[in-house]
């Protein structure tokens, strides 16, 4: 995954318990998303662990039957 196609985000919390996390992020072009705040489900335990409100973020982002989730995700550099 090259770095320019992830999007721009900041997470503003995680939720460990219902396995969810706010991430405020910048445009998301391969969905037609302008920047806002949202949530989204986390399958992926260990992306819970590692990341943490306030983290800079490069992350990508799909929509399947309906519900966003993250398909990439990395600090920012
Ligand atoms: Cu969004």
């Amino acid at each position: 995954m090259s770095f320019d196609n992830m999007a721009d985000g900041e997470v503003r919390k995680v939720d460990r318990e219902n396995k969810k996390m706010t991430i405020k992020h910048g445009e998301l072009k391969n969905l037609d998303m302008p920047r806002m705040t949202m949530v989204f489900p986390i399958r992926n335990a260990t992306l819970l662990e590692t990341f943490k409100a306030s983290d800079k973020v490069k992350f990508v982002a799909n929509k399947l039957d309906g519900v966003f989730f993250v398909t990439d995700i990395q600090l920012a550099k």
